[in-house]
């Protein structure tokens, strides 16, 4: 019992991983799809929150596909 469960929490640490060092695009973090990534969304990614407001050259405090292209990981 108590070793399935460590097995299934590795598994689960490995899957999250994956996720992580997948390419964060435009769409993937679009995820009501209104064309703007807004902060809720932009928390998907750490650095993506971290230069949020540097990314958000409107001020508009949403970001476009425009201001995302700058986004540098
Ligand atoms: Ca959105
Ligand atoms: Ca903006």
């Amino acid at each position: 019992m108590k070793l399935s469960h460590v097995f299934t929490l590795t598994i689960a640490s490995l899957i999250s991983t994956v996720a992580l060092a997948e390419e964060v695009t435009f769409q993937s973090l679009d995820s009501n799809n209104d064309g703007v990534i807004s902060p809720t969304e932009a928390q998907v990614s750490t650095e993506l929150a971290k230069q949020y407001r540097k990314l958000d050259s409107n001020k508009d405090n949403e970001l476009s596909p425009v201001e995302f292209a700058h986004f540098k990981k």
